[in-house]
């Protein structure tokens, strides 16, 4: 083969040396003439077939070639690399000049928020927030709460039993029996309030749900009174309804209070006129309370004789569905966003 050949050939190889871009297209271009049925290496295998006298000249002209070839392809190899570094940094750059986007920020549900509320008029009021299980042992639920396994008020609490042989574990229906474990605890004075679920088997409608909170009050000291208990509560309701409202004490049963009372405030839909959410009563009941029955105080240890106390119990779900209007309790624990941003404006 000629020189002019050879010639040509690296200047076809190195015009498609540079009009390869991609790093597929240079592996093309090396299998095309450096590879092993590459056109150099079959230049290479023509040098046996020649005269003897034009080897030396056609091997070192071939060898320079391939050498050529071969650093011209490395230095491909380099500025391809380079290029599709570049690329990809242009198309994958950040442009920390833009706005961010905001996450949607959630905010806390209706619930937790008058939990929060509550507590927060009790602690200025010098109660201390606790919590407790939330399964429960029977003996706190019930018997400790002067509800022995064969009182009849044991069914107003539809349990949900976890075991029921030996001893009998439940999913606490109420949260009173944390009264019992705050007394067996500490001793007197004590002011405390508990949030927390509660769990009932219960067939699910506009006001009950199975599952559902409640806040749970209890002061216990010598010399305390019936009086203390109704200012106390007083002045919550104010604080959560409108200093304008009116307070009702009525007679009531449970058996773990001995007087018992319920506790109604004027409804402030119509001002205790008489309206649907008030069942035409005026009146919308809260929670019920009552003075610890000296029982349950002996149950603890207590001595009734100078001890005295009362508690209170409330449900969270009913005090939001009054003071925003909800009209059924479903709707705080299906997920609902268009329903629960409605409170993303209440202060937290
Ligand atoms: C009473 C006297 C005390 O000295 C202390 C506490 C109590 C309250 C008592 N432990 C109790 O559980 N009473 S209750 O069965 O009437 O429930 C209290 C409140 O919980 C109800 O007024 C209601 O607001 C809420 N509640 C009860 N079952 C509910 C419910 N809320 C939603 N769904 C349910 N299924």
């Amino acid at each position: 083969m000629s020189s002019e050949r050879i010639e040509a050939l690296l200047q076809r190889a190195l015009e498609e040396l540079h009009a390869a871009t991609t790093q597929d297209a240079l592996t093309e271009w090396h299998a095309r003439y450096l590879g092993r049925r590459g056109d150099v290496t079959a230049l290479l295998r023509q040098l046996g077939t020649l005269p003897p006298e034009e080897r030396p000249a056609f091997g070192r002209a071939a060898n320079a070639l391939k050498e050529e070839l071969q650093r011209a392809y490395e230095q491909r190899e380099r500025e391809i690399r380079e290029l599709e570094l570049a690329a990809r940094i242009a198309s994958e750059a950040v442009d920390v000049t833009l706005p961010g986007r905001v996450p949607p920020i959630g905010t806390l549900h209706p619930v937790t928020q008058m939990i929060r509320e509550v507590t927060d008029i009790f602690a200025h009021l010098g109660f201390q927030v606790v919590e407790g299980p939330e399964v429960e042992y029977g003996y706190y639920a019930f018997d400790a709460l002067n509800i022995p396994p064969e009182h009849p008020a044991r069914d107003v609490w539809d349990t949900i039993f976890i075991e029921s042989d030996q001893k009998e574990i439940v999913l606490r229906p109420h949260t009173s029996p944390m009264q019992i474990r705050v007394m067996q605890r500490r001793q007197p004075p004590i002011r405390v309030v508990v949030p927390g679920r509660c769990y009932r088997y219960e067939a699910v409608d506009a006001t009950h749900e199975w599952h559902f909170h409640q806040i749970e009050g209890l002061a216990v000291d010598e010399h305390i009174t019936m009086a203390d208990l109704k200012g106390t509560l007083a002045e919550f309701a104010r604080q959560l309804f409108g200093r304008e409202r009116r307070v009702r004490f009525r007679c009531d049963f449970f058996p773990f209070v001995e007087p018992g009372v319920d506790f109604a405030i004027d409804c402030m839909f119509c001002r205790g006129e008489g309206c649907r959410v008030c069942g035409n009563s005026g009146w919308i009941e809260i929670l019920g309370a009552g003075m610890v029955h000296p029982q349950v105080l002996r149950n603890v240890g207590y001595d009734p004789e100078r001890y005295s106390g009362w508690a209170f119990g409330m449900g969270v779900e009913r005090l939001v569905m009054l003071k925003y209007g909800v009209p059924d309790i479903r709707y705080f624990y299906q997920g609902d966003l268009r329903f629960l941003q409605q409170f993303d404006r209440i202060p937290v």
